[in-house]
């Protein structure tokens, strides 16, 4: 693995075609300040504008994954008698990060270490994998200081688990294991601890391998099909379909097919 940079908050590495973005504040549990989501916004935006990086990893220094806002920042402290505009935290930092992670034109894989509370969470569940150490856990911890959930959290959880667990976990904000969190399908995969790594890397560089503007496409469609009727969307499927099939990737993969040889795919 070589090290391209290191910060105090954000560790960016690179391994093959596969990005690997480490939160490095474990004293706070990695939780976010104003200049980690800098980092990992300016991160994400070099992965996606770089065609060698092919799928991104992001994961946690130390024993936590992310324990969400840092609750010491300065964005959260009054000044004077006013509260903190916490809207405004979420609209000008949590939005754009959400975003930018729906908009990676390569699959986003979270490798979750160890705990993961408030946007720390919904973060992860916003990545299209997550992968978690079987110590880990999950939180919505925003009920406990009398906030709802965001970083996308309101959107992602009804649609991964259903309006009952969603309301369940949000409003008493318990620890859910990963292993429970693996059962009610709210992630993708729970491996040992001393795994997690590892199969973090290795799905991420199956996926580098394969076309990253159909993977990309694959998480638009199906996130467009939620808000869309059955005819509504089986025409989304084929105007998107339309323009895939005339993209270079296409014709490679069919080309590859009938040559029997490994395709190469180039498109973003
Ligand atoms: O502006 C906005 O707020 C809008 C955006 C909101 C998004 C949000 O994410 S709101 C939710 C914020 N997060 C939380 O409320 C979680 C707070 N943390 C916890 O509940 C617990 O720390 C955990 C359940 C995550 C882990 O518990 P535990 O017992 O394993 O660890 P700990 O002892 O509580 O924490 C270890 C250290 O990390 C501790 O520092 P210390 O005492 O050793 O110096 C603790 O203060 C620090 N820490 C943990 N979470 C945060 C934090 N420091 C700042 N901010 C945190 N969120």
């Amino acid at each position: 693995m070589t090290q391209d940079t290191e910060s105090p908050s954000l560790r960016v590495d690179t391994q093959g075609a596969v990005r690997v973005l480490m939160l490095n504040r474990p004293a706070a549990l990695n939780s976010f300040t104003a200049e980690m989501h800098g980092r990992l916004r300016s991160a994400l935006d070099a992965a996606a504008g770089d065609a060698a990086v092919r799928a991104v990893v992001v994961t946690g220094a130390g024993r936590a994954f992310c324990a969400g806002q840092d609750l010491n920042d300065p964005a959260m402290a009054a000044v004077g008698d006013a509260a903190p505009d916490v809207g405004a935290v979420v609209e000008q930092l949590y939005k754009p990060l959400a975003l930018r992670v729906r908009t990676m034109p390569v699959p986003v894989i979270a490798a979750v270490n160890g705990v993961a509370a408030g946007a720390g969470a919904n973060f992860a569940f916003g990545c299209d994998f997550v992968i978690a150490a079987r110590s880990a856990s999950f939180i919505q911890a925003f009920s406990k200081i009398a906030l709802i959930p965001d970083c996308g959290g309101t959107w992602l959880l009804p649609r991964l688990v259903g309006r009952a667990r969603a309301l369940g976990l949000a409003m008493s904000g318990d620890k859910l294991p990963a292993e429970e969190a693996q059962r009610i399908g709210l992630i993708w995969q729970c491996v040992d601890d001393a795994a997690l790594m590892d199969s973090a890397l290795a799905l991420a560089t199956r996926l580098a391998a394969l076309p990253s503007r159909a993977l990309a496409e694959t998480r638009h469609a199906i996130d467009d099909a939620i808000g869309l009727d059955y005819a509504a969307a089986l025409s989304m499927e084929a105007q998107r379909q339309g323009q895939l099939g005339r993209a270079h990737d296409a014709r490679e993969g069919i080309a590859a097919f009938k040559d029997k040889r490994a395709p190469r795919f180039t498109d973003r």
